[in-house]
C-alpha cells in the first residue's frame, strides 16, 4: 500500500529529523557565540511523504521499500540550511564536516558546479544512528545548504518541474537559467560589498 510504504519505520525517520534539528541548532549557537555574526538565517526539515517517495522510487525503477528508501534515495530525512551569503554556506559546510561525530556519506557542490537548469546548492548526506530496544538503524539524512537566493529559485524551479500544465515551459526554463547566473552575480557582489564593509577596502 504505497500510503504506509514507510509503515512502522516512519518513526526512525522522525527520530532522526529530531535529532538534526538538535544538531543544527547547537551549530548555529556555537558559530553565532564564536563569531559574532550568525552564518545560518534559517532552516527548515521535513520528512518525506510515503507518497512522494514512493513515486520518486518508482521513477528510478526501484521497489517502493522503506530499505531503498533509505540506501538509494537517502532523502528521506531533509533539512534544509538557508545563509546568507556563499561564503556562509561553506562555513556551515565546514563546520558540519569539524564536527567529529557527525558521519558525512556524501557531498554534491551544485555551487561550484551548477546544474545545467542553473540549480545551485550545497549538498551533505549525513548519516545518524537510531537506537531502537531490538537494533540500531543507520538513517542518511541530506542537508541542503544555499543562500536566499538560491533558495527562491530553487523553490520556484521545483514548482515549475511538478506543475503538469504550464505554457511555455521552455522559455520559462531558459529565463530561470539566466536568473539563476545574474543571481550568482549579485550574490558574488554582496559577499565583496560585505568584505569591503567588514574589513576596509584595499
Ligand atoms: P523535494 O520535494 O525537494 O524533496 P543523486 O541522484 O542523489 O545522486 P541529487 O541531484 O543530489 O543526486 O539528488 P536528487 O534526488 O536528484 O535531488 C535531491 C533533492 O535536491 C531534490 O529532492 C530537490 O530538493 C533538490 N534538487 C536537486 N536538483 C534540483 C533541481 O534541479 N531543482 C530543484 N529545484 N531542486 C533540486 P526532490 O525529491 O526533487 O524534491
Amino acid at each position: 500500500m504505497p500510503d504506509d510504504m514507510y509503515g512502522s519505520n516512519r518513526v526512525l525517520l522522525d527520530s532522526a529529523l529530531r535529532q538534526a534539528f538538535m544538531r543544527i541548532e547547537l551549530l548555529r549557537d556555537y558559530l553565532e557565540s564564536g563569531e559574532g555574526d550568525n552564518p545560518i538565517k534559517h532552516y527548515c526539515g521535513r520528512v518525506k511523504s510515503a507518497k512522494s517517495m514512493t513515486e520518486k522510487l518508482q521513477r528510478r525503477n526501484l521497489e517502493p521499500t522503506f530499505e531503498n528508501a533509505i540506501t538509494k534515495v537517502r532523502d528521506a530525512v531533509g533539512i534544509r540550511i538557508i545563509c546568507g551569503f556563499i561564503k556562509d554556506v561553506y562555513r556551515v559546510a565546514s563546520a558540519i564536516k569539524a564536527t567529529k561525530d557527525i558521519i558525512i556519506i556524501g557531498e554534491k557542490d551544485f555551487i561550484t558546479s551548477p546544474k545545467p537548469n542553473g540549480y545551485r546548492s550545497y549538498h551533505m548526506i549525513i548519516r545518524v544512528d537510531i537506537y531502537t530496544p531490538g537494533e540500531t538503524v543507520s538513517i542518511p539524512i541530506e542537508i541542503q545548504l544555499r543562500t536566499i537566493a538560491q533558495d527562491s529559485w530553487a523553490e520556484l524551479e521545483h514548482t515549475l518541474k511538478y506543475k503538469k500544465e504550464v505554457d511555455n515551459r521552455e522559455l520559462i526554463g531558459r529565463e530561470l537559467k539566466r536568473c539563476s547566473d545574474e543571481m550568482a552575480s549579485v550574490d558574488l557582489s554582496l559577499e565583496t560589498l560585505r568584505e569591503m564593509i567588514n574589513r576596509g577596502f584595499k
